[in-house]
């Protein structure tokens, strides 16, 4: 995950400027860019050791020193973008005014020039991760209490209509404390981004793609117009059959699925349930749940087979220190934020993931995945500081997720996680399915959750109507309702990681859309030919060679010309996806006949 650190900025720079004589030369755009690039990353490293200490100790006082080391930066960050004022209007190398436009955007929250205020939003922001990190069910008195992990279990194995809702409920009424934390949050963080020029935060995030905010909005719409009657689909079959599960008063036709009925707290993924939706039951058997836990594969082990499968592509084998300072197990001594996150601690080799694995399919898949950001940061370490970073952030969450779509039944055999796989039509749809659940479930939830924010950013959306406005969308995109009624005692936007920890999550989405376009390009290159859906570029090096080149980039040059460079088109767009699921799309079409669809 990329955090505030990415674009530290030393608070040196501070006292450096202010002491100089009037007798010298103002400093050159080029000579500020090169010691905000040194500086900064020496200031990033002291909020990434006191983020990773917090997110893996979280406790009253590692909170405070993580915001303490956010609030030295945010001063820092301040200060610097003030600073680059100075060179508005000059005419600059290429590069140095790619990182003055960089410079503006690399926060996620700026913080109002006021000191007291920068205090407070640094406090509020280190608060609410550790709430989040830290929270509890507890029904009847502490030796009730479950952590998200075991809850998050419940959701994924029980087919228990009241067991899940009391899950459901359970976590999101742990959500409820982060309201009015959330509520000053949003004032402090919007007047920092106004300060700083922007309309509001949401307006902030947006301009961080290579083309105007509004353009951007656009763009987005556009992406989800071409991918929403896939989901549609996906829809009416999965409602069809937990009817069968369920009940039709439970869940009716042309109504939205009740969310706690998904296999998953956020209704954001629902391969869980593959056994509830399987097409042809026995057609293909991928138990790999069962197989890691035969084969007694421990959290270190499926991180090697991760790794293994990136240094098949010619990638490096991970530094010793990644394999001593990441945290892999969920300890039984302390809270820790146990959701999966990548660490660039040093702008150089000191890479890191702090997971809480358990020896399942879904873990797997997202170690891979996480490892994706940490084979991005070693690939562009090289680059000044200020490019240190995905071309743009949906690239950084597509690189784990590309490699994701190579792990197919046949990698899965070789690597001794499935048994013989017998191809044929039936096994095709049963695995479409399967990635079905995750890749095409998943995209109105990636579309949403920012669609939720901007409103609020942009005041269209005030804490009065934080939790009806949230359900709406969830109802508009996702077509789901909530299992029990809601009220504006609720914070359900706060259950869901992302939105405490103030992680942008527009990326995602792209991502979802952006891997298909990579995994296609990396499977012409690997000379691949037959069905996208069938290509793993596992072991080749030709594709491996082109993955490298993007990744050594970073964020030196529009996204749109690294785009351009591995797949020939400067367009995101969604024809690979769309072709990847041809042959289930036409399944789901025959299913779905005469069904009322929609909700
Ligand atoms: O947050 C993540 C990763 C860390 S960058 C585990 N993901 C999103 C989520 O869990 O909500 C990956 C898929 C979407
Ligand atoms: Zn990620």
């Amino acid at each position: 995950m990329k955090k505030l650190i990415a674009l530290a900025v030393s608070a040196v720079l501070l006292s450096a400027c202010g002491d100089r004589r009037e007798s010298e030369a103002p400093e050159t755009a080029d000579a500020f860019v090169e010691r905000l690039n040194r500086e900064m990353r020496d200031l990033g490293r002291e909020v990434a050791a006191a983020g990773f200490t917090y997110a893996t100790f979280i406790n009253p006082d590692t909170e405070f020193l993580n915001a303490r080391a956010t609030e030295r930066y945010l001063a820092a960050f301040t200060a610097a973008v003030e600073e680059a004022k100075a060179y508005d209007g000059q005419t600059l190398d290429p590069a140095t005014a790619r990182a003055l436009h960089l410079l503006r955007l690399g926060v996620s929250a700026p913080a109002p020039r006021d000191p007291a205020k920068r205090a407070e939003l640094s406090a509020v922001m280190s608060k609410m991760e550790g709430m989040y990190g830290a929270a509890k069910y507890c029904p009847s008195g502490p030796q009730t209490c479950k952590t998200q992990t075991q809850l998050v279990e419940v959701m994924a194995r029980s087919r228990n209509y009241d067991e899940l809702l009391e899950a459901w409920a359970g976590w999101h009424s742990t959500a409820r404390p982060l309201r009015e934390e959330y509520v000053r949050f949003v004032e402090l963080a919007n007047e920092g981004a106004r300060e700083m020029g922007f309309a509001d935060l949401g307006a902030m995030w947006r301009s961080g793609y290579d083309m105007p905010p509004d353009e951007f909005t656009q763009e987005a719409a556009r992406l989800w117009d071409q991918v929403q009657p896939l989901y549609e689909d996906l829809h009416c079959y999965v409602r069809g059959r937990l009817q069968q599960t369920y009940g039709a008063e439970r869940v009716p036709d042309g109504e939205p699925i009740p969310a706690h009925l998904l296999g998953n707290m956020w209704a954001q993924q629902w391969a869980e349930i593959y056994p509830l939706v399987e097409p042809y039951p026995g057609a293909l058997d991928l138990d790999i749940t069962g197989a890691l836990r035969e084969q007694q594969y421990d959290a270190r082990r499926i991180t090697r087979s991760a790794e293994d499968f990136y240094v098949s592509l010619g990638f490096p084998r991970l530094p010793e220190t990644f394999w001593e300072r990441s945290l892999f197990t969920e300890p039984a001594d302390r809270p820790v934020q146990c959701h999966a996150s990548a660490w660039h601690m040093d702008g150089g080799e000191d890479v890191r993931i702090k997971q809480c694995i358990e020896p399942n399919q879904d873990h797997l898949m997202t170690v891979y995945h996480e490892l994706g950001h940490v084979y991005y940061y070693l690939s562009y370490k090289d680059q000044p500081y200020i490019f240190q970073s995905g071309a743009h952030d949906g690239f950084h969450e597509a690189i784990g997720d590309t490699v994701n779509l190579s792990m197919t039944p046949a990698y899965m055999q070789q690597i001794g996680l499935v048994g013989a796989v017998r191809p044929g039509h039936e096994a095709t749809i049963n695995q479409q399915m399967k990635v079905a659940l995750d890749k095409i479930a998943f995209l109105p939830f990636g579309k949403l959750i920012d669609e939720w924010r901007w409103k609020v950013f942009a005041g269209e959306v005030t804490p009065e109507n934080y939790n009806a406005t949230w359900w709406a969308l969830r109802r508009q995109y996702q077509g789901v309702s909530p299992p029990l009624e809601r009220s504006e005692a609720d914070f359900d936007p706060g259950a869901k990681y992302h939105v405490p920890a103030n992680t942008p999550y527009t990326r995602y989405f792209l991502s979802y859309i952006l891997q298909f376009q990579f995994h296609k390009a990396l499977c012409e290159a690997a000379g691949h030919d037959g069905p996208l859906h069938e290509c793993s570029i596992y072991g080749n090096q030709e594709a491996g060679r082109r993955f490298r080149e993007m990744l050594a980039l970073g964020q030196s040059q529009p996204w749109q010309d690294t785009l351009e460079k591995l797949t020939g088109t400067r367009n995101m767009d969604a024809s690979a996806i769309i072709e990847y699921f041809a042959p289930l799309r036409t399944w789901l079409a025959q299913q779905n006949e005469g069904k009322q669809c929609g909700w």
